[in-house]
């Protein structure tokens, strides 16, 4: 009996080998990115040094690399389902050349899912975005456990120059998706209105009729609450953040008792709230696209329902023109969203960020780049799974 299995297994063995020789599988293929510039740019001009990221969506794998002088980029991967951003950040010097005028910008873009069975090319088109001295340096959204006020903002001078903050907004998009399949859906507005940013909260920095600057090297940190949220009774011991000296706070006590003004700090300009249902600033603890703007003429820009909202709600959003945008993050719950959940268009942030975990005290922060005579600059490509990094313990105003 026992030579019988063997001289089985020695033909299954035979069978499997040569089955194994006929087909081998596939293991790597090539795919090539085509960059292209957005088509204000100088005919000709090649996208070259832009840095692109590819990721693989089921292995979460991440290869970094550069366009070549073609604008290209040629990698062989795994088959699978890929998420592609890129971007490049450029001086005046640089868009001189490129665009026939000197201004600090960005290009941007992304594409995702890109699936890839076999060898392939695949067109990427740049967007092209200004770049602001002011950036938003740490964002906290995710909380703590049965505590949800102690989130806040930072905004940085990047630049070496005093940057003007009065009349500064900031304000926020509906939260951010906590799965791939959110009741909630894709943010249409991105589809219907790809030059706009549609918030449905905005505060202003009061203007006191004084140019008020904030220095390079200087932030600015707005407060959901302005309060020592770790000691204060109406705080919550589980708090890591003392805003009891954050620059501003939000003040929406509708309906009224469920927020406190805290004399000590002052209160933004509530510019726009896309429903009443709601106090204070309720970001939620899965993100949302934060972005800061000037705008001139605010009261006349459109409001709207979400076009073929999954979930129809009473809610409206403000549309600022994305030429109005300072800086913006797309913050998220978790690493696993996909792009098309973002609420923020690619030329504002071409992808997303996350602090992981919600519930756990941890924010969002931009990765410091270097220190230049004491004063710190912190890495700006308008992307950012690469610029930023979560923070275990926020940290306002600490940043060395
Ligand atoms: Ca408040
Ligand atoms: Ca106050």
């Amino acid at each position: 009996m026992k030579k019988i299995y063997l001289l089985i297994l020695s033909a299954l063995v035979l069978v499997l080998g040569s089955c194994r020789k006929d087909f081998e599988p596939v293991t790597t293929v090539q795919l090539t990115l085509q960059l292209e510039f957005p088509d204000s740019f100088v005919d000709g001009s090649v996208p070259k040094g832009v840095e692109v990221m590819l990721r693989n969506n089921i292995t979460g794998e991440l290869l970094k690399t550069k366009t070549d002088d073609q604008g290209k980029v040629v990698s062989t991967v795994i088959p699978g389902t890929y998420t592609v951003t890129a971007s490049k950040a450029y001086s005046p010097e640089e868009t001189s050349e490129l665009l026939g005028s000197e201004v600090e910008m960005f290009v941007n873009g992304n594409l995702s899912p890109v699936i890839v069975n076999e060898e392939k090319t695949v067109s990427l088109k740049l967007k092209s975005s200004r770049a602001g001295g002011l950036v938003i340096r740490e964002f906290y959204y995710s909380a703590v456990t049965s505590y949800l006020y102690d989130g806040f903002t930072e905004i940085y001078n990047n630049s070496n120059e005093p940057i003007r903050i009065d009349s500064l907004y900031i304000g926020s998009t509906r939260a951010g998706a906590t799965n791939n399949t959110s009741a909630t859906g894709p943010y249409n507005f991105l589809t219907a209105y790809p030059e706009e940013v549609y918030l449905n909260q905005v505060f202003m920095v009061p203007s006191t009729g004084q140019p008020r600057f904030l220095e390079p090297g200087k932030s600015l940190v707005i407060a959901i609450s302005g309060l020592n949220h770790k000691s204060d009774p109406n705080g919550n011991k589980n708090s890591p953040v003392d805003l009891g000296d954050a620059d501003f706070e939000v003040f929406w006590d509708y309906p009224t008792g469920r927020d406190i003004d805290y004399p000590e700090v002052p209160n933004m300009i509530h510019a726009f709230a896309g429903s009443t249902a709601g106090f204070d600033w309720n970001i939620g603890i899965n993100g949302a696209g934060m972005v800061i703007f000037n705008t001139k003429d605010f009261d006349k820009l459109p409001v709207r329902f979400e076009p073929d909202a999954k979930t129809a709600g009473t809610t409206q959003y403000i549309g600022i023109p994305v030429s109005d945008i300072i800086d913006g993050v797309d913050a998220t719950a978790n690493a696993t969203i996909l792009l098309s959940n973002k609420r923020l268009p690619v030329s504002v942030d071409a992808s997303m960020t996350t602090a992981e975990v919600p519930l756990k005290g941890r924010s969002v922060r931009r990765k410091v780049k270097t220190v230049i005579n004491g004063r710190t600059i912190f890495v700006d490509t308008n992307n950012s799974s690469a610029d930023f990094e979560v923070n275990l313990t926020p940290s306002p105003r600490k940043w060395n």
